[in-house]
């Protein structure tokens, strides 16, 4: 059987990682598409190179033309800038806002039918603009960024705890930035939540760590952003489509009503398979929990009003 295909627009940090981990997975034929002549090209070489050791034949190609890209499964977007030490993700709002809406428009063109996953910051004002652009239903697009935030968030609770991480499971809700809400109630550490396992000043520290992961990875490299996490995470809800998992993952969705909140992309738990976002799953926040939800749509909200000015 054919394998499907992935095209990845941005062969850079998580551009890259993320193909590699296709391959390695077997999971796709991939095509990197890139605007600097030669890397994507080079990269898709070396990966290449790598499938006699680590088995499968996956194809992988290099390119800068969209042509390339024709009848994708699934898109990835990870084009644009990332940030650097100070900069906040809403600092690259009109950069890459230009780079990912010229982008959106080529991919549409040769792929009309695939799956759009972004990945650029700030996330969830890019994958709005994307839709715009693209006219997706919203089953069609989405965002990754909760998938990283709740593995930060569980890798941290099994550093803490010292347990493994496949014990662990984690809930990020709400916009990828300051504002976003990890939420204790529902981690749990082989089903039990959080709440039982440690004290407040254990659960604090976990969620500001979560909050801060990306600020925290940015300052050890002192150039560039975090890849290996994203790179893995985007997989993940590959995976979960292009297998029909219906796999429950947090991802940036658009609302139409439920949380409360309509036209809006924001972070919630959905269900992926196929179809990709298939629905988009409601559970039961507190009132302290709802507000701080409340508080992180006001931020996308703001974000995406800004772009419309
Ligand atoms: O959770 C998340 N959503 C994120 C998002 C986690 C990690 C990184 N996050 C964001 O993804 C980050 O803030 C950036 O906005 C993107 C990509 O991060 P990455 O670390 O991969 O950045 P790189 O290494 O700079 O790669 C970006 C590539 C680079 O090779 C550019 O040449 C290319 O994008 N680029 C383009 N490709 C195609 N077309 C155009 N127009 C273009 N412009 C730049």
């Amino acid at each position: 059987m054919a394998l499907k295909k992935v095209s990845i627009v941005g062969a850079g940090h998580v551009g890259a990682t993320c193909a590699y981990s296709l391959v390695n997975r077997r999971l796709a034929d991939v095509t990197l598409v890139d605007i600097v002549e030669g890397m994507p090209q080079g990269k898709a070489l070396d990966m290449m190179e790598a499938t006699p050791i680590v088995g499968g034949d996956c194809k992988i190609t290099g390119t800068n033309n969209y042509v390339d890209t024709q009848d994708s499964d699934i898109v990835v977007i990870t084009a644009g800038l990332a940030r650097k030490p100070g900069m906040s993700r809403d600092d690259l709002l009109f950069k890459n806002v230009q780079i990912v809406g010229g982008v959106v428009e080529e991919v549409v063109k040769y792929s009309p039918n695939s799956i759009l996953i972004l990945v650029t910051n700030p996330l969830d004002a890019m994958v709005y603009v994307a839709q715009k652009k693209s006219g997706f239903p919203r089953q069609r697009i989405m965002g990754m960024a909760g998938v990283l935030d709740s593995a930060r968030c569980r890798a941290f609770i099994a550093m803490e705890l010292g347990v493994s991480v496949e014990n662990t499971h984690a809930f990020v809700l709400g916009g990828h930035g300051d504002t976003m809400v990890p939420l204790p109630r529902y981690s749990t550490v082989a089903g039990v939540p959080i709440t039982e396992l440690m004290n407040s000043e254990q659960v604090n520290r976990i969620v500001d760590r979560t909050r801060n992961g990306g600020a925290e990875i940015v300052k050890l490299l002192g150039t560039g952003s975090a890849y290996y996490a994203p790179g893995e995470s985007v997989v993940e809800m590959i995976e979960a489509i292009l297998l029909d998992k219906k796999k429950i993952l947090p991802v940036a969705a658009c609302l139409e009503g439920e949380y409360g909140v309509e036209g809006l992309f924001v972070g919630v738990p959905a269900v992926l398979g196929i179809g990709g976002m298939e629905s988009v799953l409601e559970i039961e926040l507190t009132e302290s929990e709802q507000a701080e939800f409340d508080r992180s749509v006001a931020h996308v909200r703001e974000l995406v009003t800004k772009l419309e000015e």
